[in-house]
């Protein structure tokens, strides 16, 4: 279908916050067409869990990954394809569970990828267990006496440890949303992008709606992003940090491009032995 839709049945609850974040795709992917970005050039990867249903939704060619594994599929997707531009969905529990050491490393080595984090702070496909985000005295079926774990801060946690572009989103705005996802996307850069969303048998939209805020400005430096992002109230939406650094592919590669220059295995073993000093 052209709408970027398929043809599978859509098996989230109705109301669930997922809408606004497929909605929002189906918004950016023609906008960054326009800007001349190909669709056959962008692919995508995610998780295991309701988030990751999206990737049965959304029209565009992927791998879909294990549950803890998007981050490591998107990075080898990046790698062996530097003309791409690489989503990947992921949640609460997959991203900064499971699949933490992953998202940490792709940040630390400005991967030239885009993580679209569901946070719905729960593990909603496997009915209701904690998540690293969690809030605090939240109850389930894992904490019937509520949580009493400290949830991470995502966003501070991303920008230390080196992601280039940090921003948290709503998805109940859908403008915001779109917009944030073409500016991710666009950037040179390992991209975070939270995206608040309930998830219908444990949240309700008003816990949202009455707590959101926008960043008053775009802090300029690292530091002060790290003292808003410590600082400001979870439900603060805007971007929070967006720099410059070499990716990881063009410190591995430079320009060296595998897809367009494919070494014959001569040339590599000749390579490696320029490495190794044997010649
Ligand atoms: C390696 C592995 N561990 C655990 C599971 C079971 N599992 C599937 S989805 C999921 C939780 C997903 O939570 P989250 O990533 O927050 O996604 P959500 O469903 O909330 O969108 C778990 C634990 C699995 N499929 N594979
Ligand atoms: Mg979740």
């Amino acid at each position: 279908m052209n709408n970027l839709k398929t043809y599978a049945e859509i098996t989230w609850c109705k109301g669930c916050g997922n809408f606004g974040i497929f909605t929002a795709l189906r918004n950016a992917i023609p906008k960054l067409e326009e800007k001349g970005i190909k669709r056959e050039d962008i692919v995508m990867t995610a998780g295991i869990g309701c988030h990751a249903k999206i990737f049965d939704y959304l029209n565009l060619s992927g791998l879909y990954s294990l549950h803890g594994r998007e981050i490591a599929t998107a990075s080898g997707f990046k790698l062996s394809n530097p003309n791409l531009k690489v989503l990947t969905f992921s949640g609460d529990g997959s991203g900064l569970g499971e699949g933490l050491a992953h998202t940490l490393f792709a940040a630390k080595r400005n991967m030239d990828i885009n993580m679209i984090l569901h946070n719905n702070g729960v593990y909603a496909l496997t009915t209701g267990q904690f998540s690293p985000l969690t809030q605090e005295g939240w109850k389930g079926p894992t904490t019937p006496k509520g949580s009493f774990e400290i949830p991470f801060n995502p966003i501070s946690l991303l920008i230390e440890v080196g992601a280039t572009f940090v921003a948290r989103c709503y998805a109940g705005d859908i403008n915001h949303l779109t917009e944030t996802l073409i500016r991710g996307i666009e950037h040179e850069g390992f991209s975070f992008i939270e995206i608040l969303q309930p998830a219908m048998p444990y949240h309700k939209w008003e816990e949202y709606r009455s707590e959101i805020e926008f960043l008053d400005k775009e802090p300029k430096t690292k530091e002060e992003a790290l003292t808003v992002a410590r600082n400001s109230h979870r439900f603060t939406l805007g971007v929070f940090h967006q720099a410059s650094r070499q990716v990881y592919h063009k410190g591995l590669y430079e320009d060296h491009n595998p897809i367009i220059n494919k070494l014959s295995r001569d040339a590599r073993l000749d390579k490696i032995r320029k490495i190794l000093g044997f010649k």
